[in-house]
């Protein structure tokens, strides 16, 4: 693997929260560090567990492959192996990968100097998924509320559910989940077209400035948030997306059990209408 010229000069020793120099290192182009050790470790004993589910599953339809969490009747227990245990070992491995992941992030950002920035984005997601596969089912009581890992047996999973409250778009966290969803494709489509349009001006013509984008926006919006203010805005609309998703599940259950369309009862009876 041939190194980048601008590789070497960031090779430096340190920065490490967990070993010092012990896996201080990179393989080719990858930094190993403590926490790369235990993302490959997760990884591969949760792979080889959902695979070893796979085989005992009764079919190899890339589809159909699922692997389910324990029976409620097993509340927050430990399940046998083949009913629901595969699923308990293979969650902590996906945490354990997600969080070594978060922190190898951090041990990079350390050694350029850069904050956290990457490592917190990430975060968000990670709360999202500890949020599905822990925190509402340690609130429920049962394991078995968490989601079943299979391409179509988790779509079941978000269906069902979603009915069990009726109507889930009624759901006032999920509205500004969605919202933030389509505000960040939104925001993204914006700035990338204005970005390429900047960079691919007419042939012969000098690539555009910010000064053009800011430009652009403020002739047909009058106002410009900057080309700095994008990517913290972005930033933002994404983690927003991600956190009010995890919001709209956790309160489905622990803190709502009705439909969610029944929710809106307190705006019919506000006074104002007596
Ligand atoms: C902008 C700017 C950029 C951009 C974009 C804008 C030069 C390269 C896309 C325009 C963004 C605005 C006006 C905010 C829109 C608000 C929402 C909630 C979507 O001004 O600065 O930098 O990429």
């Amino acid at each position: 693997m041939a190194m980048l010229s601008f590789e070497r000069k960031y090779r430096v020793r340190g920065g490490t929260l967990v070993g010092g120099d012990l896996f201080d290192f990179w393989v080719g182009p990858l930094y190993v560090g403590f926490f790369g050790v235990t993302t490959l470790f997760f990884s591969l004993v949760g792979t080889g567990l959902i695979l070893w589910g796979a085989a005992k599953g009764g079919t190899w339809n890339l589809w159909q492959i699922s692997i389910a969490p324990p029976d409620l009747k097993y509340g927050l227990k430990m399940a046998p192996l083949m009913a629901g245990g595969l699923w308990q070992l293979i969650t902590i491995c996906a945490i354990g990968a997600f969080c070594s992941w978060a922190l190898r992030e951090v041990e990079i950002c350390r050694k350029l100097g850069m904050d956290y920035h990457v490592p917190v984005a990430f975060s968000m997601a990670i709360f999202a998924y500890v949020t599905l596969v822990v925190i509402r089912p340690v609130l429920l009581g049962a394991w078995g509320h968490g989601f079943p890992y299979g391409i179509y047996s988790h779509l079941d999973w978000v269906s069902n559910v979603g009915y069990q409250y009726l109507h889930f778009h009624y759901n006032p966290a999920h509205m500004i989940a969605v919202s933030f969803f389509f505000t960040t494709t939104f925001a993204l489509a914006l700035h990338g077209s204005l970005v390429l349009s900047a960079v691919n001006p007419q042939e012969g013509e000098p690539v555009k400035t910010p000064e053009h984008e800011n430009t652009f926006f403020r002739d047909t919006l009058g106002y410009s948030i900057g080309t700095l203010g994008i990517h913290r805005l972005g930033l933002f609309l994404a983690l927003s997306a991600g956190f009010w998703s995890a919001v709209c599940i956790v309160i489905s259950g622990p803190f709502w059990t009705r439909g969610w369309p029944e929710w809106w009862s307190w705006w019919l009876d506000l006074p104002v209408w007596r």
